[in-house]
């Protein structure tokens, strides 16, 4: 069988649903593959923090109301060491703040549009190939459980996440990978406990990193650092509380509320970016073509930028039969790119502890902690790149 379409989309993540529903609203039709289930991909836990940029993206794309109901929008977090906090004013320093809204909730939301309009979404869709990508024609083979199909389309969208089909379809030699890991990963938790704070705390602590965040009035999301390989079953709901606490727990008197664990993850650390991001008629978008470590909260973001961009060079090429801004789009993404994995490799190393640090490093990355926390200029460095850099023109 044989299907058409302009844009064939891998991956129904942030970047693959926002770029499908963008290109719809420029009058570009696509197609949206993805693996798994539609309750799978609404269900999965994952980021929180949403930049102003990617406020804005969802409000003039229509698709904001739920999030300013259910939304929390923070103008500050609190950094920490040992104990001791200091309040980041992220709106007094930038005039921005964040907002916190689960990514599974942004998740909802787009596939409930993209069906509400009309889109083309196939969920449980079988194994995908991607072929003739550096001709004018390329193709996607879906092997499906009723048989085969193919879809032939101008131009493949490749936002199938870290571990997708994209970007290994591009022959060997093309792309550039630049990568990092860490010898940390962080054990997450989602807990039915009421927020006993208001705004983020990231935690620097000589037993290691601890983050406080939250999903609701009623849901508190918690993350410890951890070694890479930990063994989530020697995690009693106990000893993670207790965890918790040693690190979190403030000189001021604060402490996170306990509550039921609905779910727990370990989650490894990783800065990973190839270029360019483009191969023939294929665009790789999203954690396909980079990971950040989450201490910046800007994965999400930057899945949502690259689409951003490419969603108006497809528009720019449909409207005007003008290429140039595809083009340009690698080059355009990778800038931004380079900037968020830039501030989430600072913030990683400013607030985890690494084993392998020597007593001058670990007093040196104190004395930073220190700085931010004393130098209004410092703290705005910070409070710039975590609310979010502008989207170019
Ligand atoms: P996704 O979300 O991984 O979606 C890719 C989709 O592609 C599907 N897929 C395929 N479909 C068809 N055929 C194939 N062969 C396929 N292979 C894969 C997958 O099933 C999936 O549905 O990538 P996308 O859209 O690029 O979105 C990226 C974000 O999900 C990611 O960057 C963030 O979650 C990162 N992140 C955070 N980002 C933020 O902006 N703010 C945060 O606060 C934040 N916190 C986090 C995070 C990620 C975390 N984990 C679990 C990695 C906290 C954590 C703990
Ligand atoms: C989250 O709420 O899941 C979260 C918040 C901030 C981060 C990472 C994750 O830096």
């Amino acid at each position: 069988m044989r299907v058409e379409t302009q844009v064939c989309v891998v991956g129904a993540g942030p970047a693959g649903l926002m770029l499908s529903h963008l290109l719809a609203l420029h009058g570009i039709h696509s197609i949206v593959l993805e693996a798994r289930s539609r309750q799978y991909c609404e269900e999965r836990v994952r980021a929180g923090v949403l930049e102003q940029t990617s406020v804005a993206m969802l409000e003039q794309s229509g698709l904001a109301a739920r999030l300013h109901r259910e939304g929390m929008r923070h103008e500050g977090l609190d950094l920490g060491l040992n104990g001791r906090l200091h309040r980041i004013a992220l709106q007094e320093l930038t005039g921005k703040g964040v907002t916190v809204y689960g990514q599974q909730e942004v998740v909802k939301d787009l596939i409930a549009r993209r069906l509400a309009d009309g889109g083309d979404l196939r969920f449980e869709c079988g194994e995908v190939s991607l072929h003739q990508l550096d001709s004018a024609h390329p193709l996607v083979r879906v092997a499906a459980a009723g048989g085969e199909y193919e879809i032939h389309c101008d131009y493949v969208a490749g936002c199938d996440g870290f571990h997708g089909v994209a970007r290994s379809s591009i022959p060997q030699g093309v792309l550039q990978c630049y990568e990092r890991t860490y010898p940390f990963a962080w054990l997450g938790i989602l807990a039915e406990a009421a927020p006993s704070r208001q705004e983020l705390v990231y935690m620097q602590h000589d037993r290691g990193f601890a983050l406080y965040s939250m999903r609701s009035p009623s849901v508190t999301r918690l993350y410890l650092q951890c070694a890479p390989d930990e063994d989530l079953t020697e995690w009693s709901d106990d000893r993670i509380w207790s965890e918790l606490h040693a690190r979190l727990d403030s000189h001021d008197g604060w402490k996170p509320n306990e509550g039921h664990i609905l779910q727990k993850s370990v989650t490894g650390m990783r800065s990973f970016v190839v270029e360019p991001l483009q191969y023939g008629r294929l665009f790789l978008a999203g954690d396909a073509a980079h990971i950040v470590p989450p201490t910046g909260a800007k994965g999400m973001n930057l899945a949502f930028a690259d689409v951003y961009y490419l969603a108006e060079a497809m528009q720019e090429y449909y409207r005007r039969d003008s290429s140039e801004r595809l083009q340009q789009y690698s080059a355009t993404c990778l800038r931004r790119i380079w900037r968020a994995q830039r501030f989430s490799w600072w913030m990683t190393s400013l607030l985890h502890r690494f084993a392998s640090d020597s007593p001058f490093d670990r007093k040196r990355q104190m004395a930073e902690l220190d700085y931010v926390m004393n130098s209004r200029a410092a703290a705005t460095a910070l409070a710039e790149n975590y609310v979010g850099l502008p989207l170019e023109a």
